[in-house]
């Protein structure tokens, strides 16, 4: 079969975010604009040929487009062999597997995760390395410098690949295999967790709730909960992938899975209520009476990892995002056990778990994760929390309580501004990082600032540096705000303030958060001038 080289001009704005490049659909119906970022993918990599590359994604609209230009270029590029998951289909999570167990050298996953989908919504494309992680900084600077310059992209004439049957074909020199997306990391999870233990918890009459959201986790959650875990049947709610994940924001906080918070605060809740997001890697977790924040769950998974047989030999290390609260610092103190800061996003995970410094990691955005994988995952944090339920047979509310009891309560909350002006984002962070010296020893009400500064990452494995991260306001006592700049978004800019106090073991665990942190939700305003740069009164989303 020919390959032919298909001649075309640069698109400007095709820099990758936080999580690869997340554009609204029409963006990347334009003729060439996917063909020339996974191009640009392909000429940033050494090496590659005869190797293999997993493709799959989250299952929203343009994904099966996607794909198979994806298949014949990735063939006319020189792959030995594509594994796709059935029907396009693998969540975040597996997919991140699948590079790891097959050996791949990489893959593509499309996805723009929490973001809506549909024919005026977001589609994403993301490319994970040989780890099964996402492509570090080196890599998608690469990637963007080479989009700004390429001149062509290689593919070739053949007929699309039937999605929808397992089973190998050629598509030119390469072998094109579609695999079941769920048994592969199904299998992963049994080798992880107790499915005895957890299969007696819900035999004994405990029930839960799983929100699908219309999205990738449906027939995960639905072969995991239900077929070989013995959960009743509706178990898993919405858990059919949908292009347009049924008009809703596949996103798992207490605005867009509202239904499964009201429920799980009523008087007939579940035991335990759970969602995950567009491509599965984030995850809710409710128990009956309480949400527990993404931050502190990571913090009480990590002080009870212990308890489920994958992790039995205890951790080496516990790695949260800068932004994420200091409750899982308490716990790593607690327990003798190194801590890592690191920026924004799940790549800079990476090099920690395969270093093996950090066998546990998590974001306040609702991903947890550990080292089977190279991803933050969401069902994996259902299962670890399932597992520690079944062992510990207390409730989620009982076993929060006694852990604040323990480690103190962290009280937290992430202020988002969406949709905001660029510029007056911009001018916004500017002004306040010119403002970082004069700020230590200012006061605002009863909160004195100790330090501010612009968060820096020095990589202890690989020596890279990041810079301009997020800016830290850190006051006396303990408390802190955080401001940074979405990188996922698709329109406009979001400003993230996120705010946090944390209250000793011996103190008041027992407050509502607003109320605990209302002293520093009205600082933000003096210290940022939210107001005063974008008109915005109030935050969108509170979570
Ligand atoms: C957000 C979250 C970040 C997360 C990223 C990708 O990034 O804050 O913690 O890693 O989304 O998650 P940002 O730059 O918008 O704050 V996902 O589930 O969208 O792949
Ligand atoms: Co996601």
């Amino acid at each position: 079969m020919t390959i032919r080289e298909v001649p075309t001009t640069p698109f400007a704005d095709q820099k990758p975010g936080t999580s690869g490049l997340r554009k609204k659909v029409p963006v990347f119906q334009q003729p060439g604009y996917a063909e020339n970022f996974i191009q640009s993918i392909f000429d940033s990599l050494d090496g590659f040929t005869g190797e293999a590359l997993v493709i799959g994604g989250d299952g929203r609209f343009h994904n099966r487009e996607v794909i198979q230009a994806a298949i014949r270029m990735a063939a006319a590029n020189g792959f030995g062999t594509i594994l796709i998951g059935r029907g396009g289909i693998l969540s975040t999570p597996a997919a991140s597997h699948v590079i790891r167990r097959y050996g791949a050298f990489g893959g593509i996953i499309l996805s723009a995760s929490h973001n809506p989908g549909g024919p005026t919504e977001d589609f994403g494309i993301k490319y994970n390395i040989s780890n099964g992680g996402p492509a570090p900084e080196k890599i998608t600077d690469a990637i963007f410098a080479r989009s700004t310059a390429i001149d062509r992209y290689l593919t070739l004439d053949s007929a699309d690949v039937d999605l929808d049957r397992d089973g190998e074909t050629r598509v030119g020199g390469a072998v094109v295999r579609i695999i079941d997306p769920v048994a592969d990391y199904a299998a992963l999870m049994e080798q992880l967790f107790d499915f005895d233990a957890i299969r007696a918890l819900i035999g004994g009459g405990f029930r839960i709730a799983f929100d699908a959201m219309s999205a990738v986790t449906g027939p995960y959650a639905t072969e995991i909960l239900e077929s070989r875990l013995g959960a009743p049947a509706g178990t898993v709610r919405n858990g059919v992938p949908l292009p347009d994940f049924g008009g809703h924001h596949p996103d798992p906080n207490l605005v867009h899975a509202k239904a499964l918070y009201d429920e799980m605060m009523g008087p007939d809740a579940p035991d335990f209520g759970a969602a995950s997001d567009g491509d599965g890697d984030r995850n809710l977790i409710i128990g009956k009476g309480l949400f527990v924040t993404p931050s502190d769950s990571l913090a009480m998974l990590a002080a009870n990892a212990h308890l489920a047989p994958g992790y039995a030999r205890g951790l080496a290390g516990i790695a949260r995002s800068m932004p994420t609260s200091g409750a899982a610092d308490k716990v790593a103190e607690g327990l003798g056990l190194p801590l890592f800061e690191t920026p924004t996003g799940w790549k800079f995970f990476g090099n920690l778990l395969d270093a093996g410094k950090a066998t546990i990691c998590g974001e306040e955005s609702a991903g947890t994760g550990s080292d089977h994988v190279r991803e933050k995952d969401g069902l994996w944090a259902v299962l670890l929390w399932l597992n520690i339920l079944a062992v510990r047979r207390q409730s989620v509310i009982e076993i929060a309580r006694e852990h604040w009891q323990r480690f103190g309560r962290n009280y937290y909350a992430r202020h988002d501004y969406e949709g905001v002006d660029s510029a007056a984002a911009d001018t916004l962070m500017v002004e306040l990082r010119g403002r970082l010296d004069a700020l230590p020893g200012t006061g605002i009400g009863d909160l004195r600032i100790e330090a501010a500064d612009d968060f820096a990452y020095h990589d202890p494995v690989d020596g890279s540096e990041s810079r301009k991260q997020g800016i830290r306001i850190l006051f006396e006592g303990g408390s802190r705000i955080v401001f940074r700049l979405s990188g996922t978004g698709t329109s406009g800019a979001t400003i993230r303030v996120y705010i946090e106090r944390y209250e000793p073991a011996d103190g008041d665990l027992d407050r509502e958060t607003g109320e605990a942190i209302a002293d520093l939700i009205a600082a933000v305003e003096t210290i940022a001038g939210i107001a005063r740069h974008t008109g915005r009164t109030a935050p969108d989303v509170v979570t």
